[in-house]
Order: C-alpha cells, then sequence, then structure tokens
C-alpha cells in the first residue's frame, strides 16, 4: 500500500511546489496519514512553546502537521506556518461526537484567518471504520462547510491506519490546485 500511495503522489504532484499544513485536534490520525504516504522522513521538532510540529519535504511538496488543541497560545505562531499555503488538509477523529463541536470550532478560527483566506480546504473525515462514526455529511454540517463562500473544500472519507481515502483527497487537492493555478488564483503553486 505504501508504494502505491507514493508512486500516486508521485504522479499527482509531480515536481510542482506545494505548501502543505495539516491539522486536526489530538488523536484524530495525522501522523498515521503521514505516515502511510511513505513519501518521506517524518521529522519531528518541538519549537518554542513546546508543541510538536511534523514536517515532511518530498521533492518540492512541504507538509507541516501539527494538533490544534489548545490553540490559543500557538496563535501567534500560525504566520509562520501559514503563509504561502496552498492547502489545509483537516483531519477529523469521525467517531469523536463528544469534541465534534471542538473541531468544528477550531476549524473555522483556522480558515478564518487572513493567511488562509486562498487555500484550498480538504477535509479527512478519518476512523471510518469505527461502528456509529459520524458520516461525511455529518461532517460536512458540523463544520459548516455548505456555508463556507468562494472556498474551494471537499470532504473525503478515509480509513487513515489502512491508507483507504488518502489517495482520493489528494487527487481532488491537485485536480483543484491546478484549475485554481488556470484561473489565475493566487496560490504559490509554481
Ligand atoms: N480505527 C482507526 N484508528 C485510527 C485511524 N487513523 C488513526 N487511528 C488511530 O488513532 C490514534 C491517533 O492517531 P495519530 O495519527 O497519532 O493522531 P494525531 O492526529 O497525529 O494525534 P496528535 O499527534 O496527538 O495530534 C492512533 O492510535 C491511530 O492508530 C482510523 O482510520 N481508524
Ligand atoms: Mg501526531
Amino acid at each position: 500500500m505504501g508504494n502505491a500511495l507514493k508512486k500516486m503522489f508521485d504522479r499527482l504532484f509531480g515536481n510542482r511546489e506545494m505548501r502543505v499544513v495539516m491539522l486536526g485536534l489530538d488523536a484524530a490520525g495525522k501522523t498515521t496519514i503521514l505516515y502511510k504516504l511513505h513519501i518521506g522522513e517524518v521529522l519531528s521538532t518541538v519549537p518554542t512553546i513546546g508543541f510538536n510540529v511534523e514536517k515532511v519535504q518530498y521533492k518540492n511538496v512541504v507538509f507541516t502537521v501539527w494538533d490544534v488543541g489548545g490553540q490559543e497560545k500557538l496563535r501567534p505562531l500560525w504566520r509562520h506556518y501559514f503563509n504561502n499555503t496552498d492547502a489545509l488538509i483537516f483531519v477529523v477523529d469521525s467517531q469523536d461526537r463528544d469534541r465534534i463541536d471542538k473541531a468544528a470550532t477550531e476549524f473555522k478560527n483556522i480558515i478564518d484567518d487572513p493567511l488562509m483566506r486562498n487555500s484550498a480546504i480538504l477535509v479527512y473525515a478519518n476512523k471510518q471504520d469505527m461502528k456509529g462514526c459520524l458520516t461525511t455529511a455529518d461532517v460536512c454540517e458540523a463544520l459548516g462547510l455548505p456555508e463556507l463562500r468562494g472556498r474551494r473544500w471537499h470532504v473525503q472519507a478515509s480509513i487513515a491506519i489502512r491508507g483507504e481515502g488518502l489517495y482520493e483527497g489528494l487527487d481532488w487537492l491537485s485536480n483543484t490546485l491546478k484549475s485554481l493555478k488556470r484561473a489565475g488564483e493566487a496560490t504559490s503553486v509554481g
């Protein structure tokens, strides 16, 4: 699965330059996704105020990943990570009904940030293997996606531990960034 995903990733993003941030509450599945993609060594760093940032650079594609729990104090650091972000991947634990509202609040704060205005939004409704989990439609509604104006967004069902749905989400992202570029809209995609 790993190598297949890596090949697909190659086909989708080739040598394009792209900056992606992947966010979500703790335990949503972000690190699992990063490892499943098999696109390179995951480097973990703990900058100034002690939160974990993971980073993978694959060719010209840079992924940075962190969890958004307790992000009030992190907000001043967003500037550093959000600048020139082409794509936001927001990962939701679809089984965690208790914290879907919290996830939605964090999500809204992120996408409302002026630095994020031009980024395409891919949401992974993760852990779809769990019984009684929220469906993609539930996640879509909880995050208020249908009300978003002027944004490109997509919700993708995923089972990160099996690698399922990851490629489909990235496929959407790749196509969307291509069409944004064709339309001459501002992203930093080269
Ligand atoms: N059942 C199930 N478990 C999953 C899935 N994806 C991730 N997990 C599990 O959920 C737990 C948390 O996953 P992580 O990838 O560490 O989550 P994270 O978002 O990186 O969390 P933080 O680093 O704490 O912010 C791990 O035990 C994973 O194995 C999934 O699709 N289904
Ligand atoms: Mg993690």
